[in-house]
């Protein structure tokens, strides 16, 4: 049994180390060395990018904002970045945000015409006094920091768009059954947590949102507790779906509280899909996806969905590895 092995089945029964002495604690905190996670299979591509980074003793700050500027810069990514999927009034408008293991966190919101948001967004975290920046201010900031305006639609995107104008039907579900079948292809949101060498743990999250929302709509992704929660001493926590729901429960720090009593990853995204059964019912959480991946300090990793068809990918030095999340229904 390797090491990351044996913490993991240490990690089955977390109710009873919680209660154990201070000195048995300690080595429930033993690093297994670097590892990195991101919603989707697609996004082996951008792990393999944070993977390099991790691999030459990198941060896992630099590993997660270089990982998930690969989707960012993928046209072919109708989720993410350039060739997003616009809002109803045609305009792409991206959210993202970055946090670190010391609590540091920067995220912008509505940002048009700038290909790696997260970028921007890292910017934010470590040259402003401020976390969020929003619309043309974050725009404008962009700009005086030398970033170069670009044109976010494609033709893909704008044929997308231009389908979805002859009914001009928003239903977040019918966007996320979108994103599925498009995932089978491309890619999606993409939420990514990584530890790297010293043991420290970061996250990153970016996105385009729903495709065809109202101009001005914000979701989860950029919103640090809902669509993204690092605390360096429990993990870390991120996810993908409709961000109304998952700013409802602010989910991922929900994940990473129920991390810190005692449950292991996958039960505490589990838990955080439970808590917004509890509060809408079920017949309200059987229309919509959600999907959660955590991380604990460990390198233990674990995901859930509310619906099936959800994937998580993983890189460690254990090699590269694709998990199929359980779904509540
Ligand atoms: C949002 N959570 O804007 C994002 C959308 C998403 O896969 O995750 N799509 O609500």
């Amino acid at each position: 049994m390797n090491r990351r092995k044996f913490v993991k089945v240490l990690g089955t029964v977390t109710p009873v180390i919680a209660a154990m002495p201070s000195e048995l604690m300690a080595f429930n905190k033993v690093a297994n060395g670097p590892i990195v996670i991101s919603t989707w299979e697609p996004n082996k591509k951008a792990n393999a990018e944070a993977w390099e980074v991790l691999s030459r003793q990198g941060s896992a700050l630099d590993a997660v904002h270089q990982g998930v500027m690969v989707p960012e810069a993928d046209p072919e990514d109708t989720s993410v970045g350039l060739g997003g999927f616009p809002d109803r009034d045609g305009k792409v408008t991206l959210d993202a945000c970055i946090m670190d293991h010391e609590g540091n966190i920067g995220a912008v919101m509505a940002l048009e015409e700038i290909v790696h948001a997260i970028s921007v967004a890292r910017l934010v975290m470590e040259k402003t006094p401020h976390v969020q920046i929003v619309g043309d201010g974050a725009l404008q900031f962009a700009l005086e920091n030398g970033f170069k305006r670009e044109n976010l639609l494609t033709p893909k995107s704008i044929e997308a768009w231009k389908n979805w104008l002859k009914k001009s039907n928003y239903n977040p579900m019918e966007t996320v059954e979108l994103i599925e079948e498009r995932i089978k292809k491309n890619h999606d949101t993409i939420g990514m947590l990584a530890i790297d060498s010293l043991n420290n743990i970061s996250g990153a999250c970016t996105t385009s949102g729903m495709a065809f929302k109202m101009h001005g709509r914000v979701g989860d992704s950029p919103i640090i507790g809902a669509g993204l929660y690092v605390d360096n001493e429990i993990g870390a926590a991120t996810g993908t779906g409709v961000g109304e729901e998952v700013v409802r429960i602010c989910g991922s720090h929900t994940i990473v509280e129920a991390m810190r009593y005692g449950k292991s990853p996958e039960e505490a995204c589990k838990h955080a899909l439970e808590r917004l059964i509890s509060m809408k019912g079920e017949n309200h959480a059987r229309k919509i996806q959600i999907g959660f991946i955590a991380l604990n300090k460990n390198g233990d990793y674990g995901c859930y969905s509310m619906l099936p068809n959800f994937t998580m990918a993983v890189h460690s030095q254990d090699g590269v590895q694709i998990i199929s999340a359980k779904s509540i229904f």
